[in-house]
């Protein structure tokens, strides 16, 4: 039986506010919503809470170069997370913002209790400031020569090269890649929390269990290389909270990011009756507190926050759950090949309970990387989701339907059988608690073989041919529907919608106690195709969607000026641009005046286009998709300022611009689009 008095905390990793959610965060997410959708059912009280996290210099900058305020741009933000996260079903029972009252309020109370404990110390640091932005660059915004094995163009903390790292100022020639400008050295003052004051306590904490062992392991060399100082300062201009007594500095972003955790709790108890903040986080609470976490941030997690939340009288995690990183068919997620795949993405195209399902069916409580294969994918669902689970109550259903009225039998025809499948519960149940999901759903499917296999030896189908054999029928296929609710029970936390489906199906709410009993003499409704199965068709789909947003402009741009489309197979993908790059781009609405075969070219046309009084003469290779007639009289967009480039046909004044899949699918404007040749579209 569940222990109904645990209370419980949990949390997920804080999402940037300046960029979309991908597939790699939603392992996180899902797996943390897993374990909390399977305490829930198991009747604990618990409370899943999330936020954006919305500070710092790379959010201050992207909001400028977007040239709209950091408010702006994180509210936006946080709505698209919100989306993605509500589509994948992640269940928060708050989503909040960093940049909120509540952890306004909560960074300075800690920040001041910290102090007034003798934790905080300041000291004079000197740092590179960018003399043209009047800012202080973090090592991130310095780019220069490294100092080790001379490699240009490297960041100003390691180098990617050679993999050294170093101090910002060891670099030759730092630029700062906000400005371009030369830093200089410039001195500040910045407060220092106490780290290494709270050594005994956290190699303590760490053996207590809170950590995964390979974690703690991790852990004990920093130790062994000696705890430091921690700046948790940062100078004006900056989008953050203010430090209370030090006017024109900032908290860290790490600072106040995990203390937001707290924030979003408050906010939830400030509108919640009886949830009371202090008795989750209050020095010597009996409520327990989870973090799940990527393994790129188990240092705030295992160091500074525990240090932080002790320093300040506060509770510290009961444990911080750590995961390994998502490949994509067995390497890095990669943007040109399609397989930096983002949540919007992914929902466009799929069912996010095909992505959770495998998900939990790969994921343990080690730290080890997941593959995302998208063939295992595809077949891994539909084999166990459609073939095994779906198939027990789609083979059963019908007979039940048909003869019976929808009604189950009053009898349970092979009660060992039924009462195997509630035995194998407990150990499941463990498997979930201890987020060995992987193992847990290796026994759910084994049970469902179990249950197939029945009814394989029973055939029904066989039997239902005589009459004398219609109660046994009956029994039988009610035997097959009941193991299938237990089934779907066990698997509620992983595939919510899958349940709610099966719900209306078994017209019963499916719950870890009730299966204790099966369903007799009970009505169901008529069974309606519960899941779809995946078709490569969607999850190609996917990937060319995923690549689509960079290789359009690219590969159409190759199109045009190779007349062969071995040129355009080879056309790298072009590294990401800033802002001000592209906004120098002049594109314009053009009328096609004029287009004309180019003798002996096999994909190029020449077009004579009019930009609103002024004519170019652009080669575009857009021959497989339009006849010359096709073409004249409707608009295109055209890269008004590039350099005319000499071509084996001609001169080329420019660039137009057309999309879509390639051969007799390129597309451009029609005229009744309303667009003015010569009109400016940025
Ligand atoms: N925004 C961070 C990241 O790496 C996570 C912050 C998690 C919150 O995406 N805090 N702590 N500690
Ligand atoms: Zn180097």
């Amino acid at each position: 039986m569940a222990n109904q008095d645990r209370k419980i905390l949990v949390t997920c990793a804080l999402p940037y506010a300046n960029g979309p959610i991908h597939l790699g965060h939603m392992l996180e997410h899902v797996q943390a919503d897993i374990w909390v959708r399977f305490q829930r059912l198991r009747g604990n009280k618990i409370h899943f809470i999330c936020a954006d996290d919305a500070h710092g210099t790379p959010i201050m900058l992207k909001a400028q170069e977007m040239g709209i305020e950091p408010t702006e741009m994180i509210a936006d933000i946080k709505a698209s997370h919100e989306q993605d996260f509500a589509g994948f079903g992640i269940s928060f029972d708050n989503y909040h913002s960093t940049h909120s009252d509540e952890n306004e309020f909560l960074s300075s109370q800690i920040y001041i209790a910290l102090r007034d404990n003798g934790f905080i110390a300041s000291k004079t640091i000197s740092q590179l400031f960018d003399p043209e932005k009047a800012m202080f660059l973090p090592d991130r915004f310095v780019k220069g020569t490294c100092p080790k094995c001379k490699a240009e163009d490297q960041y100003g903390d390691n180098c990617d090269v050679c993999g050294a790292t170093y101090n910002p100022t060891e670099m030759i020639n730092p630029k700062s890649a906000v400005s371009g400008a030369t830093p200089v050295m410039k001195e500040t003052e910045h407060f220092f929390f106490n780290l290494p004051q709270f050594e005994e306590m956290l190699k303590e904490w760490t053996k207590s269990g809170a950590l995964q062992t390979e974690m703690a392991n991790k852990v004990g060399e920093w130790f062994e290389h000696g705890l430091k100082q921690w700046d948790i300062t940062r100078d004006a201009p900056y989008f953050g909270f203010e430090i209370p007594d030090a006017p024109g500095k900032y908290f860290y972003v790490w600072l106040d990011a995990p203390i937001g955790y707290m924030g979003s709790f408050k906010n939830l108890c400030d509108r919640t009756d009886g949830l009371d903040f202090d008795e989750y986080w209050k020095k010597e609470s009996s409520t327990e507190l989870y973090h799940f976490i990527g393994k790129d941030i188990v240092n705030f997690h295992s160091l500074f926050w525990p240090a932080v939340l002790e320093g300040s009288g506060f509770r510290k995690p009961t444990a911080v759950n750590v995961h390994g990183y998502v490949t994509v068919n067995g390497a890095k997620m990669s943007k040109s090949k399609g397989t930096f795949i983002k949540a919007s993405t992914y929902l466009d195209n799929l069912d996010p309970e095909c992505l959770r399902y495998y998900y939990a069916a790969k994921l343990t409580n080690r730290i080890d990387d997941l593959d995302l294969n998208l063939d295992d994918f595809t077949q891994r669902v539909n084999s166990d989701v459609v073939n095994k689970l779906v198939n027990l109550a789609s083979r059963t259903a019908g007979f039940i339907a048909k003869k019976y009225e929808g009604k189950l039998s009053s009898k349970v025809a092979a009660p060992e059988l039924y009462q195997a499948f509630i035995d194998a519960g407990e150990k499941i149940a463990e498997l979930f608690e201890k987020r060995d999901f992987a193992r847990a759903i290796r026994d759910i499917m084994s049970l469902a073989d179990d249950a197939n296999k029945y009814i394989d030896d029973k055939a029904p189908w066989a039997l239902a041919k005589k009459p004398e054999n219609e109660a046994e029928v009956q029994d039988i296929c009610s035997m097959g529907i009941n193991l299938f609710r237990v089934l779907m029970t066990y698997l509620k936390p992983i595939m919510p919608k899958l349940a709610a489906r099966s719900e209306d199906f078994l017209v019963e709410v499916l719950d870890w106690n009730s299966i204790q009993k099966p369903l007799v003499d009970h009505k169901i409704n008529n069974f309606k195709a519960l899941f779809q199965r995946i078709e490569a068709k969607n999850v190609d789909a996917m990937v060319e969607a995923s690549k689509e947003a960079i290789v359009s402009a690219q590969s159409k741009a190759a199109a045009e000026v190779n007349d062969s489309q071995s040129e355009l197979d080879k056309e790298p993908i072009a590294a990401e641009i800033d802002f001000d790059t592209f906004a120098k781009t002049d594109l314009r609405v053009a009328l096609i005046a004029k287009a004309e075969h180019v003798p002996k070219a096999n994909k190029l046309l020449k077009l004579t286009l009019d930009l609103g009084g002024e004519t170019r003469t652009v080669f575009a290779g857009i021959k497989s998709a339009y006849t010359p007639e096709d073409l004249e009289g409707k608009l295109t967009v055209m890269v008004a300022n590039l350099a005319p480039r000499q071509m084996k046909f001609g001169l080329s004044e420019g660039m137009v611009l057309a999309a879509g899949p390639g051969g007799k699918e390129i597309y451009i404007l029609n005229p009744d689009d309303g667009a003015q040749p010569g009109q400016r579209i940025m």
